[in-house]
């Protein structure tokens, strides 16, 4: 589906959204329908669902429980859809986005096909210029950016590539069409989760299947199977209940972390806590669900760690392999779970190559050579090398702000921005699960900011100002307290795309605020509740927008206000 405005050069609207995943179909639902403002949505994309979109690559599911992975503005939906699985895999992500364009007519006030390459404020007329690739500019009094946490693509640099006589594809760029890989001799270039996933999907389907791992990682299964009748009727009974009651946890994955420290109970308990959780699967409960201190106490961490390294020396078969599978850091990046992953090294069509002792050198015509001098034969290569997370999307787009401040000069060195959804400098721009915001589950949180970012607009307007924009004490406090709570964590320890550490020249530094959504949102209301206290709200009412925007079919919101309906 793509829908092309031949009209978009001019527009000039109250809200543009930027993105059209979780984030910013619920932004332009609630500015759109719920507030009645002039609102246009663009992405880069030919349809909506945000990295669900993009990211097609064989096994690829979602690895929270289902019932957690969705909206929840919409009782109706959450009461009606049913998922067929307690891990959707991404057709089903992909066709749960379509079903929520559908019902509340989206697509009319979306722009597919259409990249935001520039953004620029203007001091004078308060107001955002936003440039397209193709060169339309779109001016705009808020900007709402739903870029995605994870979604600007990290591509090796291999010398030779254009040599290979056989396919290259990275996993999140994975072609709509597929890819014909019956019986043919094939690499994944990464063991994150996207590698573990798709490895294990592949290797009964293809000929040869060579996984190249660089660093090791520690795999859960996940536990797929039916959706739980218990699940379903607690959201049947109260949907605002139990979306609130997730929310009420630290990492809103669907269940309440632990309060109990590994170190506090004896080995055979620990032991059976374990066992049970690797029974039951998913990631994140093995890492939260089980003890408390997991992520943050080095002892406890290395319960974890002996766990699933004697899980991995019990699975797998070959003693050689079990040394190369097993991992050496803390059990501190982001947890991964996927079923039959050990298991699928002792089939004889897949080989385990080590290439941090045996790095590759380059792709040749035929495959890749390594650092030895060994070649891999090839037919293809598949490059699962992850992302520029957190501030990657944003950086895409060329932002200038007050007194022309870039935001690749704020972000070189420091990146700083405040509650994940906002950044001093820039008036009027609201990013959804930006730097630092909190360490959880995306949908539920992605709707609880953008409900705080439509307030802000909301109380922007009802006060006739202009402008709505964080101080920079204000951000400079809360990025202090964010980081002295993240020192205590493991995951600053460790690296990985968390801390910025998986991108050459990227700051490894602190991205999140680590306290728990419950916290975040106490932290945050006491912003709010405070007449938005560390915020500036200036500047008096513009003008209405004109009727240009009556080609993307939406009302003025300025002109409803004025007239009052
Ligand atoms: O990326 P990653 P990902 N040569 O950065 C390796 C979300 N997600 O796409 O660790 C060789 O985790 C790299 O090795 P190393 C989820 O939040 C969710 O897998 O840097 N190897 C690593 O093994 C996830 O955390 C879902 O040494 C190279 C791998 O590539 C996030 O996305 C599914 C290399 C990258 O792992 C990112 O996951 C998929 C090189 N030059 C993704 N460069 C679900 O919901 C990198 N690597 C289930």
């Amino acid at each position: 589906m793509e829908k092309k405005d031949s009209r978009l050069d001019g527009l000039e609207l109250d809200v543009a959204v930027i993105g059209t995943g979780f984030g910013g179909l619920y932004a332009l639902k609630k500015a759109r329908d719920m507030m009645g403002l002039n609102v246009q949505a663009f992405d880069d994309a030919g349809d909506v669902g945000g990295t669900w979109y993009w990211n097609r690559y064989p096994g690829c599911r979602v690895d929270t429980e289902c019932h957690i992975y969705q909206y929840s503005f919409d009782h109706d939906l959450m009461k009606q859809w049913e998922w067929s699985e307690r891990y959707p895999a991404q057709p089903e992500v992909l066709k749960y986005f379509n079903a929520v364009a559908d019902r509340h007519d989206l697509r009319r006030s979306i722009n597919f096909s259409t990249r935001i390459i520039k953004a620029e404020w203007s001091d004078e007329t308060a107001r955002w210029t936003l440039t397209t690739r193709d060169g339309k500019q779109i001016t705009t009094q808020f900007v709402i950016e739903a870029v995605g946490l994870l979604s600007s693509t990290k591509y090796p640099k291999f010398e030779g590539e254009e040599t290979f006589r056989g396919e290259i594809h990275h996993a999140a760029r994975w072609p709509h069409e597929g890819i014909d890989l019956n019986d043919r001799k094939v690499a994944v270039i990464g063991t994150g989760s996207t590698g573990t996933q798709m490895l294990v999907a592949l290797a009964p389907q293809v000929g040869h299947l060579n996984v190249l791992q660089r660093t090791p990682q520690y795999v859960v299964p996940l536990g797929c199977g039916p959706v739980s009748a218990e699940h379903i009727a607690a959201i049947n009974r109260d949907p605002v209940a139990f979306r609130n009651r997730h929310l009420n946890t630290a990492a809103v994955f669907g269940f309440d972390e632990s309060t109990v420290s590994a170190l506090e109970v004896t080995p055979e308990r620990v032991n059976e806590v374990y066992e049970n959780a690797w029974q039951e699967g998913n990631g994140f409960a093995f890492m939260l669900k089980t003890f408390s201190d997991i992520t943050t106490d080095e002892a406890a961490n290395a319960t974890a760690t002996d766990f699933i390294r004697g899980k991995i020396a019990e699975i797998v078969r070959d003693p050689e392999v079990v040394a190369r599978l097993t991992p050496h850091d803390f059990y501190a990046k982001r947890p991964l779970a996927t079923d039959n992953y050990y298991q699928t090294f002792n089939r004889d069509n897949v080989t385990l190559v080590d290439v941090r002792k045996d790095p590759v050198k380059r792709v040749v015509e035929t495959g890749i050579e390594l650092e030895s001098g060994r070649v891999i034969d090839l037919d293809v290569i598949i490059y699962a090398t992850g992302f520029d997370a957190i501030t990657g999307n944003y950086l895409k787009i060329e932002t200038t702000g007050t007194n022309g401040l870039r935001l690749a000069d704020k972000w070189a060195e420091n990146p700083t921005a405040l509650l994940g959804m906002m950044n001093a400098g820039f008036p009027n721009l609201f990013m959804i699960y930006g730097p630092f915001s909190p360490f959880t589950s995306q949908p539920l949180v992605h709707e609880w900011q953008v409900d705080w970012i439509t307030g802000a607009i909301r109380e922007t307007l009802d006060r006739g100002a202009q402008r709505f924009e964080v101080l920079l004490k204000t951000e400079l406090d809360w990025v202090a307290r964010c980081n002295e709570v993240a020192a205590g964590s493991l995951f600053s320890k460790t690296d990985s795309w968390i801390n910025g550490s998986n991108v050459e020249g990227k700051p490894r530094t602190n991205y999140f605020y680590m306290s728990g959504m419950k916290s975040y949102m106490a932290d945050v209301m006491e912003f709010t509740n405070d007449s938005y206290r560390g915020f500036s709200i200036s500047g008096s009412a513009p003008d209405p927008v004109n009727s240009r925007n009556s080609d993307v079919g939406e009302q003025s919101a300025t002109a409803r206000r004025a007239t009052g309906s």
